[in-house]
């Protein structure tokens, strides 16, 4: 494979095709996200997500969640429409109207994160699979070009059924091996998290151990979900969202250091940066 580190965040953006606001642009536009997951005790997780998803843009925004938490998962945030969802056919009509589905953060592993999972699978809508997504996804030998697996070294230890070690010791061998076995776009998250992208391996040069703190994946996975639905291919969406996700994080503790950095500080620098 070639080896390529990104291009500065400049240049990024100026090749990748994010969708202008037109003078008579409306929602409708801008894609309509779908995020799955907050369950019980991982409500954040998922509400993370959904920040991220907004901040990139995303025309539409809706979570489908426990219907216990269906009221309170969008309390500061009500741009957010929130479904209590306990059945797949519920999910099914909120699938047909969205153009993107982010499935994982916080969605456990239970009786209802399998429902919601097996759910989103039957549909053939293009998606982000993180968290309790892939270790579901680990149980099962699926393949498909239209998705983005987004795993961190002990979720990807999952799909491959090795160690976390293994994972780490090669972890060029371990990004192919994911992308090999479950097709579609793959990054292995980390300091340098590795993204790829057919015959070239992408490395991020953004981030920072700031960033080793809860609910910074799910923040990632909402942002790739909302740039995905405004209409960025699954490979752009990806490298865009990592660059981003890293940089945001980076001008965040330049400005106030790395020590205290929450995953819900990034979203707000993530949409200046992206404008
Ligand atoms: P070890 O110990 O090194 O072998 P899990 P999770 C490994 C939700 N969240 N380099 C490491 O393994 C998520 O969305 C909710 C090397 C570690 O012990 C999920 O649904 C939050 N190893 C759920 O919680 C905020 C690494 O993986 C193990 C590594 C569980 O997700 C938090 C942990 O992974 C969280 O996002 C690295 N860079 N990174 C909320 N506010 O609601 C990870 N590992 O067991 O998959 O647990 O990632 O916390
Ligand atoms: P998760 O473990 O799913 O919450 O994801 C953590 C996110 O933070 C990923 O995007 C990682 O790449 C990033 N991250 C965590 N620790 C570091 C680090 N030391 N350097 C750079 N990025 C990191
Ligand atoms: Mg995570």
């Amino acid at each position: 494979a070639v080896l390529a580190a990104m291009p500065p965040f400049a240049l990024l953006l100026d090749k990748i095709d994010l969708p202008r606001r037109a003078r008579i642009a409306h929602k409708g536009h801008f894609g309509h996200v779908l995020l799955v997951g907050g369950n019980l005790g991982y409500t954040g997780a998922i509400r993370l997500a959904g920040e991220a998803a907004l901040r990139s843009g995303a025309g539409l925004v809706s979570i489908a969640t426990r219907a216990a938490h269906g009221g309170f998962i969008n309390i500061g945030r009500p741009e957010l429409m929130c479904h209590g969802v306990e059945c797949g056919e519920t999910l099914q009509a909120l699938l047909q109207k969205a153009s993107v589905v982010v499935i994982g953060p916080g969605l456990g592993q239970d009786d209802w994160g399998r429902e919601m999972f097996n759910t989103v699978l039957a549909s053939d809508k293009p998606c982000v699979l993180d968290a309790d997504a892939l270790n579901l996804l680990a149980e099962q030998s699926l393949r498909r070009e239209n998705w983005i697996l987004t795993p961190h070294p002990g979720e990807a230890a999952r799909l491959l059924g090795c160690s976390t070690r293994q994972i780490s010791a090669d972890r060029f061998a371990a990004l192919a091996d994911i992308q090999n076995q479950y097709g579609g776009v793959c990054l292995l998250k980390g300091a340098g998290t590795l993204i790829s992208g057919g015959d070239t391996v992408y490395v991020g040069t953004t981030g920072n151990p700031g960033m080793a703190s809860g609910g910074m994946g799910d923040v990632l996975s909402g942002l790739i979900g909302g740039l995905l639905a405004q209409g960025v291919s699954l490979d752009e969406a990806t490298r865009l969202g990592v660059y981003a996700h890293g940089e945001a994080a980076d001008s965040l503790a330049l400005e106030f250091g790395e020590r205290g950095l929450l995953a819900g500080d990034l979203p707000e620098r993530i949409r200046k940066l992206l404008n």
